[in-house]
This record gives structure tokens, sequence and C-alpha cells, in this order.
């Protein structure tokens, strides 16, 4: 399929080799083609995008990134560096590349502040971030933002009318050595990211983020992070037993999934699970995604153009929904046609 879009496709920055090369050897078999990819912009992913048929790309930077960083100053004085290195990176390139915005999340309106300047000024499609920020003196401390004083922040991103993507991070301090320590091959995509991102957005459901702010549109990776294949049974819980306990959230959780949620198919590269997820909370908020360059183009593009959906679906999944989230015009392939 010609024209699809994918957001969940990460960079780092060509003066952090050292550190780029540092978290590819956990995750990269190949470290320098890891390295090579994941710091270049257009070359090569511009070649990859042509090969297989992806006709606009979101990036965004890596994880940890930004929210690894517990010193406040530091962390903010990256995330505007960040923003501003990719903006001018895809200058004249608006047909195939969009961004979404880096924020330090230490503090709710230097946060929302910095999105507004993404958004206003510099044409960014939204945010992403990496799960937990990291804080306090020797980065033990883990901010969520499902806590009422980040209420600022998410009526500005309302207010912008744009997605937020929450994104897995790593494990650290206390947590990680208490944990995931002496289990280390189960940190990442087998388990580790999907319960980080679970926690995290299942802490705004319950703590009524989204009942307080009923436009926020929250998107997550990985077909879900585990949550479609629970719903029944969070469902059941929190209806039966958590609400007469006390959970005062207004809707229920697949309320939120039909309203407020959004999943890609980013590393999750399975007709099946993706079935499955299309009957849990339906096409229409589901959204194609590669995870490049900790997975590639082949095999995603690969697995989705040969999938058996309905051409109306694959439409959807692969850029219908997508353009309509992120108001896009016109990019390279927008209108081509799509085939089985
Ligand atoms: C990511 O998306 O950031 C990521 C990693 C490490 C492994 C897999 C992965 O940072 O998708």
């Amino acid at each position: 399929m010609l024209g699809k879009i994918a957001l969940e496709e990460a960079f780092s920055l060509p003066r952090q080799e050292e550190r780029t090369r540092w978290w590819a050897s956990f995750f990269a078999v190949d470290s320098d083609k890891h390295t090579r990819e994941i710091s270049d912009i257009d070359k090569y992913r511009t070649q990859y995008a042509d090969k297989y048929g992806v006709g606009y790309q979101i990036l965004s930077y890596t994880a940890p990134g930004v929210q690894d960083i517990w010193d406040p100053k530091e962390a903010q004085k990256l995330a505007v560096e960040v923003n501003d290195w990719v903006a001018e990176n895809i200058k004249g390139k608006e047909d195939r590349y969009g961004a979404f915005a880096t924020l330090s999340m230490h503090n709710p309106s230097e946060a929302a502040a910095e999105l507004r300047r993404c958004v206003t000024k510099l044409g960014f499609l939204g945010a992403l971030v990496n799960d937990t920020q990291r804080a306090g003196s020797d980065g033990d401390d883990m901010i969520f933002y499902d806590q009422p004083e980040w209420d600022e922040f998410w009526s500005v991103v309302e207010e912008l009318d744009v997605p937020f993507y929450l994104h897995p991070r790593n494990p650290t301090g206390t947590i990680h050595d208490k944990l995931w320590a002496k289990r280390k091959w189960l940190v990442g995509p087998p388990l580790s990211f999907a319960q980080g991102v679970s926690l995290h957005l299942l802490g705004m459901v319950t703590n009524g983020v989204f009942d307080r702010h009923p436009k926020l549109q929250v998107i997550i990776g990985h077909l879900g992070e585990h949550l479609p294949f629970d719903i029944w049974r969070i469902n059941h819980w929190f209806e039966d037993v958590k609400k007469p306990l006390g959970l005062d959230c207004k809707r229920t959780i697949k309320d939120y999934f039909q309203d407020n949620i959004w999943i890609t198919t980013s590393g999750h590269f399975s007709t099946q699970t993706l079935a499955f997820c299309q009957t849990m909370i339906g096409s229409d908020r589901i959204l194609f995604s590669i995870d490049y360059p900790f997975e590639n183009f082949h095999d995603a593009c690969t697995w989705f153009d040969g999938a058996e959906l309905s051409l109306a679906d694959k439409a959807k999944i692969g850029r219908e929904n997508a353009k309509k989230l992120f108001k896009l015009d016109k990019y390279k392939d927008s209108e081509a046609p799509v085939t089985n």
C-alpha cells in the first residue's frame, strides 16, 4: 500500500553517538547499523520509505531521552535543542516528515509552554513522552502525569488539539534493582515497556484525567501495550468491584478506548493480534506504525501490505485514521489507490 503513515519513528542527535551506542548495546543486534540509522533523518529513512510505500513519517526523539534526565534545567535545555534540531532537519520535507515535540516533564507549565511553542511556532503535530520522568536528587523518583497538578498541562494539550503519544522507557533506580535486575532479558519489548505504559495510562484513567479532559487523545504503541487483551477483565473489575468500592472515574474502560485512546501497530506485526484489537476497540482507533530503527521497514510494511484486511480497514489503519487525527495536508502518495 502506498502512502502509509508511520508515527513511532525514532531519531537521536548526531552529537550523541556515544549515548546512542550505549542504548543500542541493549537492544540492537547490529549496533553500527542502528547507530547509523537512528542518527539520520533523511538518507536511509527516505530510501526505506520509498521502497516500502511509507508516504509520511512523524519523528520523535528516541527513548529514554529527556525522561532519563533528572536535573530539570538540563532536561529542558535538551528538549529545546532536540525540538529545534528536528524542526531544522525536516524543513523543506513537509510532504514526507512531521515531528512530535520532545518535552521535559519536570514541570507542567514548562512542558505546556514548550509544547505550545512546538505546535504553534514549529508546526509539530503533538508530543511524544517516554513514560515517567526521572526526578529527585539521584534520579530515583518518578513523575507520573496522572496527578492533579498535571491538569494544567493536559488543558493545554486539549486546547492545542494535538495527540500525546505515551511511549515506554526502561525501568531505572530502585524499581529496576528490585524488579528487573535479576530478570534483565525481560526489560524492554518482552515485558517492562508494556507494564510501564499500561500502568501509567490506567493511572490516567482511574485518576480521572480523561474525565477532566474529555477531548484529550492519547496514543500508545505496540498494539496497545497488552491492554486490549485485558479490557474485558479490567472492565469487569472496574464496574463490578472497584466502582462499588469507590473508584470514581465517570465512564467505562471501553468508553475511554472509544473516545480518548489510540493504538499503533509499532513493533507488533501480527495479523491475529491486530484482528483481535479490531474486535475489541475497532479499526477507527488503530494506526499503522513501524518503530524504526528498533524494528525495520521491511518487516512492518511487508506484513501490513500482505495482511488479510478489508480494503476499507487497510486504508483506515494504513493512513486515513492518521490523516484525520493529525489533520494532515497532502503528502507523498496520500491519495494513492489502496490495493491488497
Ligand atoms: C523504542 O521504541 O524506543 C525501543 C527501544 C528499545 C527497544 C525497542 C524499542 O528504545 O521499540
